[in-house]
């Protein structure tokens, strides 16, 4: 792919993003994003993590975090890597295993909630991923 073939994706900062305006439980946002080749985002910084938030008018949106393999162990499932950076709100987490799936909210912050609960979303894609080789 070319350059211009980002579609709705959005170059910002490092990464390209997409904001889906729709709200799904975490297993069909990540089909969705599946379908551009795109996985549900996730913050590695404070940086990335205001741009995600930022492509997301009024809404809160999940990020591909979820500690359901192991408990309060929180895995990044897009490297599969245990997370370096969070930004959880003050209370949270504190689903247990209730709550193993992590919506980024409006305020910045970070909480655990039910994966089967329905909200918008931000796809990333690497930028290189849209290059043409
Ligand atoms: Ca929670």
């Amino acid at each position: 792919m070319f350059w211009s073939d980002y579609g709705s994706y959005a170059r910002v900062g490092k990464k390209a993003y997409m904001y889906i305006d729709y709200g799904e439980n975490i297993w069909w946002a990540q089909t969705g994003c599946g379908y551009t080749n795109g996985k549900v985002a996730v913050p590695m910084n404070a940086e990335e993590n205001e741009n995600i938030i930022s492509m997301s008018p009024a809404n809160n949106v999940w990020i591909l975090v979820d500690d359901s393999a192991v408990e309060n162990q929180w895995v990044n499932k897009v490297t599969g890597q245990t997370v370096n950076y969070t930004n959880w709100h003050p209370a949270e987490p504190n689903g247990g295993t209730n709550e193993n799936c992590v919506v980024l909210t409006q305020s910045r912050r970070w909480g655990d909630y039910p994966c089967s609960l329905k909200f918008s979303y931000v796809c990333e894609r690497s930028l290189s991923s849209f290059k043409d080789d």
